[in-house]
């Protein structure tokens, strides 16, 4: 039997971090090519809440990222890829937190994501025209780090995620679609950039919320789906927003994230047993970081970015 794993391993989730940029050998590497500035959102997020933010070499990240920026003011996923939403938020939060966002074209940015309101209120993810709760709140998080929120249609940003919402009290992707804890992330957070928390049914949510954990102290996404490490943002995040994080056992999903490290190469996985990744890695970290963990910085559950950058920006909300 594996010995059990009752503290987070920091130095070997640096290491990790770091020698992701070395692994030009692995297929893993190149399959996730379109995702390489959310990687590095990730990996820099993870670092800087585990006090460890030059473990990433500064001026290198911020010429990479600023190379990202196409003619149309978004961001792509990599070099000569498309811009999309997802990755333009991701560039931005990278670039807040390491006070370079003057580097790139700013006003620029802001018109790409403007560009892409839908008349209705919400947002396509790209000029091919998805349509998704993930886009508003990418849109809302984008422009208030920016301050530039009143580029865009707030009241109907607003009115469109309210058309998300179920009667079982969370939200999804589009009016209709099934509650899930990623887009009750999105919206609820969307909600509170725009100062709009009271249209959340706080005690019915939190309690579907809080249903998501199972015997192994695992949250899932949603009703009969399997637990995994990354809902322990999705769901902790919304839960904490609404200021009911006591409603679940947190020893038991503090237990169950750290089960999930990788003890020998450092990085944390989906769940215990699996192959690491960066994304759970740093969701890992930030459901810890929630839960109060020692020795972790305190991270914002609006903008998943360290409390520290948010309180640096001074937004008034
Ligand atoms: C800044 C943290 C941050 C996010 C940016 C992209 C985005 C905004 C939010 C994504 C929210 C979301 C939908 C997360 C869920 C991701 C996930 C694990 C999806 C898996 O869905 P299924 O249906 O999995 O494959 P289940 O667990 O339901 O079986």
């Amino acid at each position: 039997m594996e010995p059990e794993l009752t503290e987070l391993l920091i130095p070997l989730h640096v290491k990790y971090i770091q020698s992701l940029d070395t692994r030009k050998d692995d297929l893993e590497y190149w399959l996730t090519e379109h995702l390489r500035v959310n990687g590095i959102y990730w990996g820099l997020t993870a670092l800087d809440l585990m006090n460890h933010i030059d473990a990433l070499p500064r001026d290198k990240v911020i010429t990479y990222v600023k190379s990202l920026q196409c003619d149309d003011g978004g961001f792509g996923g990599d070099k000569f890829h498309d811009s999309h939403m997802t990755h333009t938020l991701s560039a931005v939060q990278v670039l807040i937190t390491l006070e370079a966002i003057d580097v790139i074209d700013v006003e620029k940015v802001v018109q790409y994501i403007k560009a892409l309101q839908n008349e209705d209120g919400s947002f396509r993810g790209d000029t091919w025209g998805e349509v998704d709760s993930r886009f508003s709140y990418i849109a809302l998080s984008c422009l208030s780090l920016l301050k530039r929120l009143e580029a865009i249609n707030v009241e109907k940003t607003v009115e469109w995620i309210l058309k998300c919402k179920n009667y079982d009290g969370g939200f999804g992707s589009a009016p209709g679609s099934e509650s899930h804890a990623g887009q009750i992330f999105c919206c609820v957070a969307a909600l509170s950039i725009t100062n709009a928390l009271h249209h959340v049914d706080s005690d019915l949510l939190s309690w579907w919320l809080c249903e998501r954990q199972l015997k192994n102290g695992g949250l899932n996404g949603r009703p009969q789906k399997l637990e995994d490490v990354c809902y322990s943002w999705w769901v902790l995040s919304a839960l904490s927003v609404l200021n009911h994080v006591d409603w679940i056992n947190k020893e038991k999903l503090s237990k169950f994230i750290l089960s999930a490290q990788d003890p020998e190469n450092g990085g944390i996985s989906d769940r215990p047993g699996d192959m690491v990744d960066v994304f759970h890695t740093l969701f890992g970290v930030t459901g810890l970081s929630l839960l109060g963990y020692p020795g972790l910085k305190q991270v914002n559950p609006v903008y998943c970015m360290p409390q520290y950058v948010i309180d640096r920006l001074n937004l008034d909300q």
